[in-house]
Order: structure tokens, then sequence, then C-alpha cells
């Protein structure tokens, strides 16, 4: 094991008691655990509290525009898939600004870790509705509550063939710690959804609120992630009980395998087949 210190940075300037500060630490642990040094790591986000996650490691790290994190970390992926990619960023901008590149992730299935932190809201611009805020919900925007009904992104995972699908919940850090492991090792598209409490701006979903909710799902006698009927139903499950664990598992050939060019190995680092100086005088 690694030590935890290696990963390091800069103070963070997020609220105590913020759901992001248990899942740094648990990310921590699970790198140390799994021995990915800081050199072989790139933590991509975009924008929001929880993009300020790269920020406070150690680490090679891209800070993207809103929504854009997922096609940055997919073009990382191919130029050198030597690199551990993961991606970390907020409900309102993976489901909200980034939904399309949703989509188009779960199809493709780079090999990377997405990580959402879901905390309901968008909080880093002070408490507006997110996609997955539950009806009813006020907030500014909506002062007589939300009146749609939330978006189920594990379901949609499911329903587009994503590889590896499962939710952790920040109140639980071992729980945490063994899904960011479960996840970080699996080879494919990884989507691991957090539920992340805002102390600050939302007032609803809070530590207790979660914990009185979340159950373990490898704990159901009729556990069958490899099952895509049930993994959609359970992924469907929220409201009174809410499921945490890996919910689904669909292993397939990733993204680089498609591409001939990478059986040799990243492009990173190899030299082209023709002089640089002539390749560039065609475009003059
Ligand atoms: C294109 C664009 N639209 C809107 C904003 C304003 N903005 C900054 S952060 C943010 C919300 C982030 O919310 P979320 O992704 O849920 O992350 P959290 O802060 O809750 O972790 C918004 C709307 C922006 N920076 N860029
Ligand atoms: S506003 Fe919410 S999400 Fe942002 S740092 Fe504070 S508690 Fe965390």
């Amino acid at each position: 094991m690694l030590p935890l210190s290696l990963y390091d940075s800069i103070e963070s300037a997020w609220c105590p008691g913020c759901g992001n500060f248990p899942m740094l630490k648990a990310f921590k642990q699970a790198l140390a655990e799994l021995e990915i040094r800081p050199q072989d790591l790139v933590v991509v986000s975009a924008i929001g509290q929880s993009s300020k996650f790269p920020h406070y490691l150690k680490c090679n790290t891209f800070n993207g525009i809103h929504g854009r994190a997922l096609p940055v970390a997919t073009g990382i992926r191919l130029a050198n898939p030597g690199l551990k990619v993961v991606v970390t960023v907020g409900d309102g901008d993976q489901y909200g600004e980034g939904g399309n590149h949703l989509l188009a992730a779960f199809r493709r299935n780079p090999d990377l870790t997405l990580v959402v932190h879901n905390n309901q809201i968008y909080a880093l611009t002070k408490g507006q509705a997110s996609p997955t805020s539950d009806q009813g919900t006020k907030d500014t925007l909506h002062p007589q509550g939300v009146p749609y009904p939330p978006l189920h992104p594990l379901a949609l995972a499911v329903a587009q063939d994503c590889s590896w699908v499962g939710r952790s919940f920040a109140g639980m850090p071992q729980h945490l710690t063994e899904m960011y492991k479960k996840a970080l090792t699996h080879k494919g598209m990884a989507f691991l959804e957090v539920l992340q409490p805002c102390v600050s701006f939302n007032k609803i979903n809070t530590y207790e609120w979660y914990r009185q909710r979340v159950y373990e799902v490898e704990t159901r006698p009729d556990y069958a992630p490899g099952d895509e009927l049930w993994a959609y139903r359970v992924a469907k499950e929220w409201g009174e009980r809410i499921p945490i664990g890996v919910i689904y598992l669909n292993p397939r050939p990733t993204l680089e395998e498609s591409f001939p060019q990478l059986k040799d190995g990243p492009l990173a680092g190899r030299l082209p087949e023709r002089p640089l100086a002539e390749l560039l005088a065609e475009f003059s």
C-alpha cells in the first residue's frame, strides 16, 4: 500500500461537514490500496463544488468547462491508455449540462471511471434544483416546488449498456472506499454515483435523510447484477429505499479496443511514422 500523503495537495475551500470530504479521503485510500501512483493518474472535472475535487489531489488534472469533462477524459484515454482516467463531477454538471456526453460515453464504453457527486442540487451557484432534485423540492427557481419527477441516471446507464453501474454514500466511508476500488479496477466505463450531502444549500437530503433510506443491494435475496431487467428495476428504486452497491455488470469491449491504431500501445510517446516537418508541409 502507498502512503495516503502521496496524494496530498492544497487545503480545500469546502464548507465544514460537506460530503465531498469523506469522498476525497476514501478516494485517496482506494488509490493507496490499489497502488495507483499520482503520475499514472489523471483526474478530470468541470464546474462545481464537486469539480474542485482534483484541485485537492496531487496528480495530473484537467479542469474543463461545464458539462464537458467526459469528452476530454475520453480523449486523454485514447491518447494515452497508460493513464488511469477518472472524472469527478456534480449531478447538475453531468446530468444537466453534460447529459448528451453522458449518453455518448455509456454507449462508447471508454475505459475510465466516472464519479458523480450527487447532492441533488446545484451547490456552487447556491442551491438551484438539479436534474436529480426530488419532485416538490422548493428553491429560488421553483418557489412552488419542482413540478416533475427526477432523472434516474442509474436506470439510464443500465438502459444504455454502461458496463459497470454502482452507487455509494458519503456517510459510509468503508463502503465508499470499496466502491471506488471496484470502479477503478473495472475494465470499461465504470459509473459510480455517490450520494453527497450539501450541508449549506440542501436542507432536505441530509446525512440523516440518506442514512434512513440507503440499503446494501448485495443483501437482496434476488441480487442479480448481470440481469439487465433486474438491474433496471433496482436502478429506478428511489424514495423510501435507495439501493447502494454494484447494481449492473455488463462486461463488453472497450472503446480503445475498437481502434486498430491503439493495438500497439498508447499514441503518447510514439514517434510519428513520417518526419513531423514533412507532415506539416502538407498544410502550408
Ligand atoms: C456554461 C455555464 N453555465 C452555468 C454556469 C454556472 N455554474 C457554475 S457551477 C454550476 C452548478 C454546479 O452544480 P453541480 O454540478 O451539481 O455541482 P456542485 O456544485 O453541486 O458540486 C453552475 C450552474 C457555468 N459556470 N457555465
Ligand atoms: S456549498 Fe454544499 S457542496 Fe459546496 S462546499 Fe458547501 S456543503 Fe459542500
